[in-house]
This record gives structure tokens, C-alpha cells and sequence, in this order.
């Protein structure tokens, strides 16, 4: 495909062409995907997630400079779940990363999700593996707020960061929202804030007791983002995080999770779209009317619909 080729050649405007593409499900996206997929495996894949205005733009506006210093080429996703605005737009006050512009190793994108067809998460799997074969080494996905869909569209990250800070609660409310689970490294950022201490206390001492027996030890790592403060020790934790997966078979162990992810979505979707084709048509319309009048329980029209609309 030639816009792969101009992609892969490092054209900015073929990338994102083709994440439009994959963006708005458009008729190419299969073939698409056929051409990305094989040049794809190379980025490292790094979550960062927290309850808004925790200051994850601002920590992944420091990061992105520190990778550039390392020669690392970054780029950013950030899911804007309450937007209804797709097809890279900047979303003013909540992307704090404008100081890349002019950075050709820089590449920033939001994806918004109101509207869209055929899961958030798919697609966004589908824009990282763009970038991947793209080349960046670094593939930053922001996500805000703690909900399911982005939780689960941390299950396309090798790492996860969550960034807190005092007001997002104590200790116990962290582990009852499940971010123990997901986190692979805590930020408390806000650092100048007093009680951050606290925080951090706490942090430690719940992993102290939560991770026993577990090959990556968590680290809590104080920042103060706007500062600059602290933002150091979290590359150098993103490296080590990166190392130890290495170091273990967990990279492959994490593809093949992800890979079985995205075929389960895959099927999921077209499933979804069929059985709503099959809905629009008269057999469909008289199925409906059936459950409606209660002549038939969800799961006989399920069935015949099944049968009847789905090839
Ligand atoms: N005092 C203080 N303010 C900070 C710090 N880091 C970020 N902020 C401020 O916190 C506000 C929110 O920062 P963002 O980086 O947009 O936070 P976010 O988590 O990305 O927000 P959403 O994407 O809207 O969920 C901004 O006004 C930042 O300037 C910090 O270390 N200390
Ligand atoms: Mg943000």
C-alpha cells in the first residue's frame, strides 16, 4: 500500500492519514491493518492513567522530553473519553504537550471516543500498532479517569504508570479502586503539596504488605511535574520496568495476551454490528415485536436471529 510505504518512509501526513483510517473504521482499515501488523513489535507501550487533573499531561509532557534526550522517539495518545472530537484534535487546556511541536520525533494525537463505532479500545490498539510500525520507540497511552473501558485499554500497555495525588484519597480507597493491580510504577505527583507525604507512606506500606512474592517491586515515586521534580527517577523506573520485562519471558507472555484481546474484540465488534443488521431487517422488526409482547424470552430471539441473521 502506497500510503504504508509513505508511512514506513517517515511521511507525518501518510501517519495521520492512516490513523484516520483506523480512527473512523473506514473501508481500507482491514487491509490496513494486514500491512501494519508484520512491521510492528519494536515499541515499548507505556500506560499512564489517574483521576483527572492529576497531572498525567503535565508528567507525560517531562517524559516525552527526557526520551527525546534519549534519543527515544515518543508519541503520545491521549483518550479523551468526553469528547466528542476525533481526527487529532488538541484538546486545548487538557493536552499540556505543545512544547514538542517542531519535534519530528514527536508525535501527539487524541483519540475521542463519543459516537464511535466499534469499541475504544480496538481502535486504539489499532493506532498504536500504526505507530509502532512507524517506528517510535515509545508509545505513551494517557487515559483519564479510573473506569472500565480505560482499564481496559491499559490491556495494550507493557507498563503501567498511575499517577495520585493527595486529594485522589488515601491508601485504602487507591487499592479498593483496583489500581494495585493495574499500576507497575505510582507516581504521587503534586509533590509540593503537604500531605503528599502522607500518601506516599501509605503507598509503600500497602505494597509493602500487598506484594510479597512478586518479581517487580512497585516503586512510589514523588514528582512535582510542573517542576520538573522527580521526573528523572521515573524515567530511570520506566527503564528498569522496561529491562525486567525483558529479563523475564514476560514480553512475549504480554503479546500473546494482548493479541488474544484483540482477536476476542475483533469478533466482538463484527458480531455486534451483524446482529444489528440483522435487526434492520423485517425478520428482525418482527423478532423485536415478539419480545416486546413477551411471545418470546431475549434468549429464543437471540437464538433465531442467530440463526437466521448472522452468516
Ligand atoms: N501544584 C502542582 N500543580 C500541578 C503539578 N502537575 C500538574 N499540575 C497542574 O494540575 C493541573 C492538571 O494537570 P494536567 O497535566 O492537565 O492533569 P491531567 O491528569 O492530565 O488532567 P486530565 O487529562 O484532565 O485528567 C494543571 O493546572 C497543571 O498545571 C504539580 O506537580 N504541582
Ligand atoms: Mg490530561
Amino acid at each position: 500500500m502506497q500510503i504504508v510505504k509513505k508511512m514506513l518512509a517517515g511521511d507525518r501526513l501518510a501517519l495521520a492519514r492512516v490513523i484516520s483510517v483506523l480512527e473512523n473504521r473506514g473501508d481500507a482499515l482491514e487491509k490496513l491493518v494486514k500491512n501494519l501488523y508484520p512491521k510492528t513489535g519494536n515499541a515499548f507501550v507505556l500506560g499512564i492513567t489517574g483521576p483527572p487533573g492529576a497531572g498525567k499531561s503535565t508528567v507525560t509532557d517531562r517524559l516525552i522530553a527526557r526520551f527525546r534526550a534519549a534519543k527515544l522517539k515518543t508519541a503520545v495518545i491521549a483518550i479523551d473519553p468526553s469528547s466528542p472530537f476525533s481526527g487529532g484534535a488538541i484538546l486545548g487546556d487538557r493536552i499540556r504537550m505543545q512544547s514538542h511541536t517542531g519535534d519530528k520525533g514527536v508525535f501527539i494525537r487524541s483519540l475521542g471516543t463519543r459516537g464511535r463505532h466499534g469499541g475504544l479500545s480496538l481502535s486504539s490498539r489499532e493506532v498504536v500498532m500504526a505507530l509502532d510500525a512507524a517506528g517510535f520507540d515509545v508509545i505513551i497511552v494517557e487515559t483519564a479517569g479510573v473506569g472500565q473501558t480505560e482499564l481496559d485499554i491499559l490491556k495494550l500497555a507493557h507498563g503501567v504508570c498511575v499517577v495520585l495525588v493527595p486529594e485522589s484519597g488515601d491508601g485504602i480507597q487507591v487499592m479498593k479502586a483496583g489500581l494495585m493491580e493495574i499500576a507497575d510504577i505510582f507516581v504521587v505527583n503534586k509533590c509540593d503539596r503537604p500531605e503528599s507525604d502522607k500518601l506516599v507512606r501509605e503507598l509503600t506500606n500497602m505494597l509493602h504488605m500487598f506484594q510479597k512474592g512478586t518479581d517487580w517491586e512497585i516503586p512510589v515515586i514523588k514528582t512535582q511535574a510542573t517542576q520538573n521534580q522527580g521526573i528523572e527517577e521515573l524515567f530511570q523506573s520506566v527503564l528498569s520496568y522496561q529491562k525486567h520485562l525483558k529479563n523475564t519471558d514476560k514480553v512475549d507472555k504480554k503479546r500473546l495476551e494482548f493479541l488474544r484481546e484483540e482477536l476476542i474484540e475483533i469478533v466482538r465488534n463484527a458480531y455486534g454490528h451483524k446482529m444489528n443488521e440483522a435487526l434492520d431487517t423485517k425478520k428482525g422488526q418482527k423478532a423485536l415485536t415478539d419480545l416486546f409482547l413477551k411471545k418470546k424470552s431475549p434468549y429464543e430471539v437471540a437464538r433465531s436471529l442467530r440463526l437466521t441473521g448472522i452468516k
